[in-house]
């Protein structure tokens, strides 16, 4: 392995490729397409404007967290650490880890997009000169996937995945994560995991419906995406963003709904949408303790230590192998 390329995953460990997850995912009733595929490059810069609306509590409240409790956090982790990011984006939360933590035997940020990957590990470098930095590109979903990880293998694993991202998953999905996250981590492994809690509904509701439209563009950019990359022929004014909590579920749920019926071209085949036809996109899943709980334990953590803000809206928690 040559220092600082990064671990290039094989297709099949990374997932379907775009075109056979939109091709299956609207062959298939209910309509869904995985919310990974929202994450090209234009997705994921309307993800980070969506970070800073002021309805999108969840990066903002997360990161002052980290701030107050990283020396927390530290002091539990204890020195000389592998510190193991799964979905790292542009790691600036982990920034607050890394200057907390001691003697970090190496940084290994596992993330599906190469390029952001790249970028990050370059600002990285330059800003840490002596961290060892070990970028692996892969969807932190494929954990089996990763026969090793590169880095430092003798050093205690500290797991980190901030940003709710686990509210992507729907429970089995999060169980089958943790279980292997837990397997990766190994004995004396530790994970740092921020969820967003279970709240007001009209909070929730104002989250995922801003009044700026930045959140309806993240996901109507998933037309646009299949327009670009797969020549669709998706009228993006034809379709509307819907976001709502389904509280017995206890998550928002995501969908793009046809606004007439229309027939689309992609990749070679043409797909009918009724009037009201919806796609589903993304679930995001929340997390009150309890919740937490019920998936940590059968996954073979325990949760020591949560931390969450004064409003109770957002949690950051510590759990052990
Ligand atoms: C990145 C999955 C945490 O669920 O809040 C935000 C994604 N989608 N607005 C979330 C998202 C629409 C976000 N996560």
């Amino acid at each position: 392995m040559v220092p600082g390329l990064p671990l290039k995953n094989t297709q099949a460990s990374t997932g379907d490729t775009f075109e056979a997850a939109v091709l299956a995912g609207l062959s298939r009733r209910p309509r869904a397409i995985p919310a990974k595929f929202l994450y090209d490059a234009q997705g994921s810069a309307l993800f980070d404007a969506i970070c800073e609306l002021p309805e999108y509590y969840l990066t903002r409240t997360e990161i002052t967290i980290l701030r107050d409790r990283a020396p927390e956090i530290a002091a539990l982790a204890g020195p000389g650490r592998q510190l193991i990011e799964f979905g790292s984006g542009s790691s600036v939360k982990t920034r607050l880890l890394l200057d907390s933590l001691e003697a970090v035997a190496a940084y290994v940020p596992i993330d599906i997009s190469g390029e952001h990957l790249e970028a990050t590990s370059r600002r990285l470098r330059a800003d840490y000169p002596a961290l060892a930095i070990v970028p692996v590109c892969a969807d932190y979903t494929d954990l089996p996937m990763l026969p090793w990880l590169p880095g430092s293998s003798g050093a205690a694993k500290l797991g980190f995945f901030p940003g709710s991202t686990i509210g992507n998953l729907d429970p089995d999905e999060a169980l089958a994560f943790l279980r292997n996250a837990r397997r990766l981590l190994g004995p004396g492994g530790a994970l740092v995991l921020g969820a967003d809690l279970k709240k007001d509904p009209g909070m929730l509701h104002a989250a995922y419906n801003d009044s700026a439209g930045v959140t309806a563009a993240f996901s109507l950019n998933l037309l646009a995406r299949m327009n670009r990359e797969l020549g669709a022929s998706f009228d993006l004014e034809g379709f509307a963003h819907e976001a709502f909590y389904n509280p017995a579920a206890g998550r928002i749920e995501i969908y793009i709904r046809s606004l007439r019926p229309q027939s689309v071209r992609i990749a070679g085949q043409r797909f009918f949408f009724d009037a009201g036809e919806r796609v589903h996109t993304e679930y995001s899943y929340k997390y009150d303790l309890a919740d937490m709980d019920a998936l940590a334990v059968p996954a073979g953590f325990v949760r020591t230590q949560t931390w969450t803000d004064p409003g109770r809206l957002f949690s950051v928690n510590y759990f052990v192998a």
